[in-house]
């Protein structure tokens, strides 16, 4: 196995236990073994025996480095866009005037179901390289925008592609309570039979590590929702929830009492969904990008969340209807102006907190016995990552111990 060593550097480790902000570790040496971070801390402290094991050096020039930032809510395979609506909801009409009206998420039905699997792949690319050049490592992609098996079968296929073929890890989240497509109109609860249909079978070919699903007065009830939950933990699988984005419809709670990994977007999160979340240990997943290119004007109650000890994420959300978003760090900055996140807990929502918003417990963080999965930028101090508006200061990223 190689042994690496990674010198001349500035940690922001994220580790919880470190006394300074960000973890931050001075004048830092990082030792990799295979695609395992063996060792980090100040480089005077190395222990000899592991600096004589060392096969490469490496010299990261100054650099800060952090945890490979990770993408925990992204809607990332999808066919066409939708600029035409983004036109018509800037003439006056809301999100949910255009949804009712057929088009919003079913319009990207449509154009996701005529294409290939290539074209899903070749579209979704694009999206994927615009994350990847900005240091993400670990990406969710959920389904969503086939709501039949064979189409839901073919964006799940080509979430898997990409993370096959390109230095990421791509954790896939079945989406297939996001709308009633049209062919159930009016017939909502027996397309939740028809999710609950599909979810086993698309469970046996591999393609699901978790279940999500669109909690709202345009889409799925709680009680259609919990059915959808149900089934998922029949599976063992674990659930997330797109939870109180428009209205409070009590999705927080219902997640929580299925031990939600995450309930994401929050606007209209009451005070009983808070505590619930609290108590279930349910990562909250900010989304700014949908906040703001919705034109939202109710904030999530971050100082709630904060005085409860939820752990926040952040995300791109990246979709074609409420956050055509592929920039990472751009939501770190809007986090912080829109939202009143510090940088350090913008940091902190991509990498550690991200992770367990995901259930992963094997990285989000620099330390001993987690991925190498890390990201050299050229920054003197972590809070520019969260500062800066469109910039990308990502010098490398290093996936599974090799630079990318
Ligand atoms: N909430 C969202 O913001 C995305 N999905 C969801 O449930 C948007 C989906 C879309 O408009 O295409
Ligand atoms: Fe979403």
């Amino acid at each position: 196995m190689t042994v690496q060593l990674w010198r001349n550097c500035r940690v922001a480790s994220l580790q919880p236990s470190h006394p300074a902000p960000y973890g931050l570790i001075d004048d830092a040496a990082l030792v990799l073994e295979g695609e395992y971070i063996a060792w980090v801390g100040p480089r005077g402290e190395l222990p000899a025996d592991l600096a004589a094991r060392c096969t490469r050096e490496h010299d990261a020039g100054g650099a800060l480095i952090t945890p490979g930032l990770i993408d925990c809510h992204t809607h990332l395979v999808y066919g066409g866009d939708r600029a035409h609506e983004f036109e018509l909801r800037l003439q006056g009409a809301s999100y949910e005037d255009v949804a009712r009206a057929g088009g919003g998420i079913a319009s990207t039905v449509k154009a996701t179901r005529a294409a290939s699997e290539d074209e899903l792949q070749t579209q979704s690319l694009r999206r994927l390289q615009a994350l990847l050049a900005e240091g993400v490592t670990t990406l969710e992609i959920k389904s969503g925008y086939g709501l039949a098996l064979a189409h839901e079968r073919k964006a799940l296929r080509v979430a898997r592609a990409l993370g096959h073929l390109h230095p990421v890890d791509v954790r896939t989240t079945f989406l297939g309570a996001h709308a009633v497509p049209p062919e159930f109109a009016g017939r909502a609860d027996d397309y939740v039979d028809e999710v609950i249909r599909m979810l086993p079978l698309l469970h046996a070919e591999g393609l699901v590590d978790a279940v999500d699903a669109f909690c709202e007065r345009i889409a799925f009830s709680a009680a259609q929702t919990e059915r959808v939950f149900e089934a998922a933990h029949a599976l063992g699988l674990p659930v997330k929830l797109h939870a109180e984005q428009l209205s409070d419809s009590g999705g927080a709670q219902l997640a929580a009492r299925y031990g939600a990994i995450s309930c994401d977007h929050l606007e209209w999160l009451s005070e009983e969904g808070a505590a619930a979340m609290a108590a279930a240990g349910s990562v909250a997943v900010l989304l700014p990008g949908a906040f703001y290119f919705l034109r939202e004007t109710k904030l999530l109650p971050v100082t709630l969340l904060r005085e409860l000890g939820v752990p926040m994420a952040i995300s791109t959300d990246c979709n074609p209807g409420s956050s055509p978003c592929t920039s990472l760090l751009l939501m770190l900055n809007m986090a912080c102006t829109l939202f009143r996140l510090t940088p350090e807990e913008a940091l902190a929502g991509v990498t550690r907190h991200a992770a367990k918003a995901l259930g992963l417990s094997d990285r989000g963080i620099i330390a001993a016995g987690l991925r190498a999965d890390f990201v050299l930028w050229d920054v003197a101090h972590p809070a520019q990552l969260a500062y800066a508006m469109g910039a990308n200061p990502r010098l490398q990223t290093v996936f599974e111990g090799e630079v990318v």
